[in-house]
């Protein structure tokens, strides 16, 4: 049967008629639509007949009336291109149902039936990676948000609970491994090569959480034996060659479990725990229930293929996936507006637990800069949309740096508030309340509320409204009096031109200049658009910290004096704080700076206090390695644009390099002696060594910067004395922004080291698009001809393109070639893979906040794309969001 593919009615939500379609543009879905779904599907069967070209699938529903809900005689199943090759109903073949667009409606009569659909599907030709797909001669599925509708009719919404019981069959020499969810109940061999698996799972979820791999595996096994006593077998299954780079993640799985006992008392509840690693997949993991699927970039990791980042990055996806069990698996969604329930939640769950097991105001920094990088400008563009949304054409565009990060933050708000015992109470209620519920983000605050006893009830618009708050601040002092004037204003965002005030909680310390001191750390709350705050007992103006550990996500403006950011880059004694204070002196010195507001003379002075206070870094023994990186690192050029009305990335990208060679060459003997010095600290994965290395690369990065004598060789000495990755990798990207024999000589050796590892090949793509080598856009052009370069596979896309759109030089070439390629690659991406094509829109949206020669040019090339026609809704939807 031909099915023309029409708009489906989604998720209990009906579609508006003031957002008819036009034939580019796919409905509106709205979250005030929201309704129960008519029937209840208390469980479900499957029956996979896998083969790569063609799978067999049916499934059997056991379905009944909801009480809940609306009585109905149809029920409707989700489809997505699926064919119903039959149809039955209480055993009985039935004929009338029909097709409406890809959904299957089926007639239904009675209470109680048992309904039985055939499907056939093919998982070679799925290039979008939703649903079940091959990669690498392996079957595997990715069903979150709407990917099982695409395996068999269901009503794909994660409201809709129910038990899975999954038989699987296949030729057992190219699927020798077959998984599901829960247990393992039975196994045997059948004809001709075949062997067969039979899987339960217990506990009740909804279809986004289902999961099936089968393919030719090996596993490193271990077990966790939990607080309970309980045992549970843990197995990471990857390919062959791959199992010596599987320590790390075991180690990782372990620790989380046993963290997510000690701080939120929750304990794994089967007896199995599987991951998988597949190297073709659209995001980092996914958390179906007791079978994690991970790219393999979270998973793989060793000391000659990985560098400290991607340690972490292990670490911290492994976390992720495992708390989502609870938060996510046990109490889920209701509705996919509810997204930051399971992901705000849970980041700051990994958040938290990556912090306890590294530095903790490190990872704080780390999470500060990428909420900055990504969920700011994302806030301020025209993508922005508050952390639960009320509309969606696409919900896969939504899994976005707001919901994930910011939701975080918001959460962590809130414990800041009630501090940690209270939030655990809190937490503890919502487990006990909603496990085994699909949740909403009103549910959680409610527990938050009860549980920790905190008054919510203002704090409820960081949910509703989008948009970063901007806080100005101003301390005066008059006797032995400080009062501190705060306002907030939340900017306008697309839908919601007006905005009430917030509750900001912020954490300060007044320092006394003399001793260097403060008494004592408080927590406010700006709760109006301005109040003010007195502080008894200074004799002189004291010198304010604001926003201490960023207790808030939110711009601070503040009026203070160059000086006193000095003062507090050297003495405050709140880790973020000082890093904040020098991250201000330089931007303020480099707007300054790109304003033309400085005359020589003046720009000297501003130098040399920013390299009188990076000096001070750098000789200050209170502090260690991996804290001396972070505040050497100058704020991104993505950051300094963000700060700026209407950027101008040239302006904005001479001013820092200017900056950045300055301070090469000013302070080039400290940055020599700290290289010696690092380069002298062996190898292991301690803090000291750790932070060594990163300082390492800071030091040679600065020397390039500054074009000392001899920077190549040193570089390239780097580069081939290296005993791991990240010391490997740092050179790499430093002689990759050079011009010399010694860039094209570490090129080739690092590839023709590693051609074999596809993950250190994205490495090796993307270090030379995010060059600041002067020719990276034909570099770019000729990598995208490279044998090793297929728009198949999301890693390898990402690591050539999100490299190079992040490149601030290449991708805003005044010519316009840098928008023209990225264009062009989501006109080619998006019949093959929507979901990441869409992704690369957001670079391009940026066009309103550039300055006017360069947006006319990305606005230009998002109205090509527009006009193109035929484009996927995750596409569309992310271009007339971004021209509206
Ligand atoms: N829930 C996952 C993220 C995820 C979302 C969609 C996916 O499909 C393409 C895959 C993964 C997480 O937060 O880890
Ligand atoms: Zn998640």
């Amino acid at each position: 049967m031909d099915i023309a593919r029409t708009p489906s009615s989604p998720d209990g939500n009906t579609v508006m008629a003031d957002a008819a379609p036009t034939p580019h543009e796919p409905p509106v879905i709205r979250r005030e639509d929201y309704k129960p779904f008519e029937w209840l599907v208390p469980e479900v069967s499957l029956d996979f007949d896998l083969g790569l070209g063609s799978t067999r699938v049916v499934a059997t529903l056991s379905v009944a009336p909801n009480a809940k809900a609306d009585p109905s005689t149809t029920i409707r199943l989700n489809g997505d291109g699926l064919e119903p090759l039959a149809v039955q109903v209480d055993g009985e073949i039935v004929s009338d149902w029909s097709m409406d667009g890809y959904d299957l409606i089926i007639p239904l009569t009675g209470e109680g039936h048992e309904l039985r659909v055939t499907t056939q599907i093919s998982p070679a030709a799925n290039s979008a990676l939703m649903g079940l797909f091959a990669s690498n001669g392996m079957l595997c599925t990715q069903c979150e948000a709407e990917g099982f509708r695409r395996i068999t009719f269901f009503p794909d919404r994660p409201d809709v609970l129910s038990t899975y019981r999954v038989r699987m069959s296949g030729l057992k020499a190219h699927f020798p491994v077959l998984l599901s969810n829960g247990n393992l109940e039975a196994q045997g061999e059948g004809e001709d090569g075949t062997h067969w698996a039979e899987w339960h799972d217990p506990w009740p979820k909804p279809s986004y959480l289902f999961a099936l791999v089968a393919g030719d595996l090996v596993a490193n096994s271990d077990s966790f034996t939990t607080m309970s006593g309980r045992e549970v077998a843990l197995n990471i299954y990857v390919r062959d060659g791959d199992l010596p780079r599987t320590g790390h993640a075991m180690e990782s799985l372990k620790k989380s479990m046993r963290w997510d006992e000690k701080v939120f008392g929750r304990e794994y509840d089967l007896d199995l725990f599987n991951i998988v690693a597949v190297s073709d997949f659209n995001m980092g993991a996914m958390e179906n229930k007791g079978l994690n699927v991970f790219n393999t970039k979270y998973v793989l990791a060793d000391p000659d293929t990985a560098t400290d980042g991607d340690f972490d990055g292990v670490e911290g996806v492994i976390a992720h996936e495992y708390f989502h069990n609870w938060s996510g698996n046990r109490v889920t969604c209701r509705d996919w507006f509810q997204l930051s329930l399971k992901e705000g939640f849970t980041v700051l769950r990994d958040q938290l637990f990556s912090q306890d097991m590294g530095s903790e105001p490190v990872k704080r920094i780390e999470d500060v800069r990428v909420l900055r990088g990504a969920q700011f400008p994302e806030d301020s563009g025209p993508l922005a949309h508050p952390i639960r949304p009320d509309s969606y054409r696409e919900i896969s565009n939504f899994y976005t740096a707001t919901i994930y990060n910011k939701g975080a933050e918001v959460i962590r708000m809130m414990r800041s508030m009630c501090g940690e015992e209270r939030f655990r109470a809190g937490t503890d209620l919502y487990f006990d309340r909603h496990d085994g519920e699909a949740a909403t983000c009103e549910d959680f605050v409610k527990a938050i509320e009860d549980g920790a006893e905190l008054d919510l009830e203002q704090f409820r618009l960081w949910y509703s409204q989008a948009g970063t708050p901007k806080v100005s601040v101003r301390l005066e002092h008059d006797g032995d009096t400080a009062t501190l004037h705060l306002s907030q204003d939340v900017p306008p965002t697309p839908g919601q031109p007006e905005k009430q005030p917030m509750p900001i909680p912020l954490r300060i310390a007044l320092f006394d200049r003399e001793s260097g001191k403060h008494d004592g750390e408080q927590l406010i709350t700006l709760t109006k658009a301005q109040d003010s705050f007195s502080f008894e007992g200074f004799a002189t103006k004291p010198v304010l910290s604001i926003n201490r550990g960023f207790s808030a996500p939110v711009v601070i403006e503040r009026d203070i004096a160059q000086d006193d950011l000095v003062f507090l880059a050297a003495h405050d004694d709140d880790p973020f704080a000082r890093y904040e204070a020098l991250q201000d002196l330089v931007v303020g010195h480099l707007k300054d700076v790109i304003d033309g507001n400085l005359d020589d003379s003046e720009r000297d002075t501003g130098r040399q206090a920013i390299a009188a206070a990076i000096s001070a870094v750098l000789d200050d023994e209170h502090i260690d390695d991996l804290m001396r990186g972070e505040m050497l690192l100058l704020p991104s050029e993505g950051y300094l644009a963000e700060t700026m009305l209407v950027a101008d990335p040239g302006a904005i990208h001479e001013a820092r390099q200017g900056l950045r060679a300055y301070l090469g060459t000013q302070l080039e003997e400290a940055w020599k002696a700290l290289h010696q010095r690092a380069s002298s600290v062996p190898f292991s994965h301690d803090a000291e060594a750790r932070g060594a290395r990163k300082v390492k690369t800071h030091a040679l990065a600065y020397l390039a910067a500054g074009d000392v004598d001899g920077v190549q060789e040193l570089a390239w000495e780097q580069y081939s004395s290296a005993d791991n990755m990240t010391d490997r990798q740092g050179a790499l990207m430093v002689l990759c922004n050079l011009d010399g024999p010694e860039r094209t000589r570490a090129l080739l050796d690092f590839y023709n080291r590693y051609k074999d590892n596809a993950l250190v090949i994205d490495k090796w793509f993307s270090l030379q698009s995010m060059s600041l080598h002067p020719n990276a856009i034909e570099h770019v052009k000729a990598l995208a001809d490279h044998p090793q370069f297929t728009l198949k596979n999301p890693n390898r896309v990402r690591s050539l393109y999100m490299g190079f759109a992040v490149n601030p030089q290449a991708f805003h070439d005044a010519s316009g070639e840098g928008y023209r390629m990225i264009a062009d690659l989501i006109l080619q991406l998006d019949p093959i893979n929507p979901q990441t094509a869409a992704r690369f829109v957001t670079p391009l949206g940026r066009w309103r906040r550039i300055e006017p020669k360069r947006s006319a040019l990305m606005k230009a090339e998002l109205e090509q794309i527009a006009a193109a026609g035929d484009l996927s809704r995750d596409t569309s939807e992310q271009v007339s969001r971004s021209l509206g």
